[in-house]
């Protein structure tokens, strides 16, 4: 954070001595005096100031390492989002860091659009986006998730958005070991400093606040920022971090390779756990959890409660005869627990935390999770941008590859450096200094 903040915490400190070293020389009080308050900074409110001319910034911008490619004056109602139009602003679209990589041969660089409204409000806010970035989002700054309510752009923040340092959303990136770099943490510490001489250049003034925030990746860059470019933001609006995204592809493999093993039909990881049975399961779970926070909604609020409560094993009828819908197999009760209990290798070793049961297991979205996710982005994720060395690339099938890894080696891998991949996927994906997992 920045200085005001550590003066804030230094001031409560003073106060506190200050009150001390007063009362050494007075009378005990008949009644114990009042905690002093501590009187944090007050921060002048931010200042925004005019925009120059838009399409003049293209000839004006002279940061290094940046080319920008084109400025654009957009008008009030040109863009909406959920039918809001969006005001006025100046796009500002470019790229830093051009290069081709050594490694895979490929042309390499920061891409990056910034949105500087018309009506600026004298704040920048870094929207971090999701999944394996690849494509510059449009930067109106979505704020939280939870659906399009409002943005940072309206509300008159000058907003950047960015590729993170590749040109495709797939993973084929991480052949190039800067690429990786970039997309861990990198690219937002380059473009950070960029975007506020680019506001400083475009309104005349720095920012006098800057945030950074976004959900899922977006909020594993705001962590991972908030832990190497403190000094750069003052607030980090982290919404649901993938914080060890390593660890948790790599849990989501595993458990597709015990689908993969329960299934009716080879290879159709979905008829391992049915519909059918998945709605069992997660009415048996609403039928001892729903009621335990004060309301029988189809909600299991008391989430840790419920983890005493539920018992696969008790709670869900074990097939006698074959697997029709309204039972599980032992098998799978053995199965799906161990699952929840904690993906771990084949020897025993933990790679991630646990799940907690709650009625999820019937939606669509937990099946795309757990039976389609695996194939379709952890192992790429995996066998590409995180595992050192890398899988290669004119071979690579994903489902092969879930169904026959070995979960020790890949663990192994993504904790893995060497000459060419200086950093392993675990150091450049997390925070730097956190705790070491497994541990
Ligand atoms: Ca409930």
């Amino acid at each position: 954070m920045k200085i005001p903040h550590l003066t804030g915490f230094a001031a409560i400190a003073l106060l506190g001595l200050a009150g001390c070293s007063s009362n050494d020389h007075d009378d005990p009080p008949d009644v114990p005096a009042p905690p002093p308050v501590a009187q944090l900074p007050q921060l002048s409110p931010a200042v925004g100031a005019t925009l120059g001319a838009c399409t003049e910034l293209a000839a004006r911008v002279t940061i290094p390492d940046t080319t920008i490619t084109a400025a654009n004056e957009i008008a009030a109602g040109a863009l909406t989002i959920a039918g809001k139009p969006v005001a006025a602003h100046c796009q500002v679209l470019g790229q830093m860091f051009r290069r081709v990589s050594p490694v895979d041969g490929k042309s390499y660089a920061i891409g990056f659009e910034m949105r500087l409204p018309r009506n600026w409000n004298g704040r920048f806010f870094y929207q971090a986006n999701g999944g394996v970035d690849g494509s510059v989002v449009t930067a109106t700054g979505p704020v939280g998730g939870g659906g399009p309510l409002d943005n940072a752009l309206n509300q008159g923040f000058a907003v950047l958005s960015s590729d993170a340092g590749h040109g495709a959303p797939t993973p084929f990136f991480g052949i190039d070991p800067q690429a990786r770099l970039e997309y861990g943490y990198q690219a937002v510490g380059k473009l950070t400093p960029m975007a506020k001489s680019l506001i400083q250049l475009a309104y005349g003034k720095a920012p006098d606040r800057s945030y950074i925030g976004g959900c899922s990746n977006g909020g594993r860059h705001t962590m991972v920022a908030a832990a190497r470019y403190a000094e750069q933001y003052d607030g980090y609006l982290a919404g649901n971090p993938g914080y060890r995204l390593p660890l948790a592809a790599l849990a989501n493999i595993g458990g597709a390779k015990t689908y993969a093993a329960l299934a009716s039909t080879p290879g159709d990881l979905t008829t391992g756990f049915t519909q059918a049975e998945r709605s069992l399961v997660s009415n048996a779970v609403l039928g001892k959890c729903d009621a335990l926070d004060g309301a029988s909604d189809g909600l299991v609020q008391d989430t840790g409660a419920c983890q005493a409560a539920f018992s696969l094993e008790r709670d869900v009828p074990t097939c006698t005869g074959a697997r029709d819908g309204t039972c599980l197999s032992g098998a799978q009760k053995t199965g799906i627990a161990a699952l929840f209990s904690g993906a771990r290798t084949e020897s025993g070793a933990t790679i991630y935390t646990s799940f907690p049961y709650d009625a999820g297991f019937g939606t669509n979205g937990w099946a795309s999770w757990k039976f389609g996710a695996p194939i379709d982005r952890d192992s790429g994720a995996a066998a590409f941008i995180w595992a050192v060395p890398p899988e290669d690339p004119t071979t690579f099938n994903g489902r092969d590859f879930v169904l026959n890894v070995n979960l020790a080696s890949l663990l192994a891998r993504v904790n893995a450096a060497n000459a060419t991949y200086t950093e392993s996927g675990m150091g450049f994906m997390t925070p730097p200094m956190a705790p070491t997992w497994p541990g």
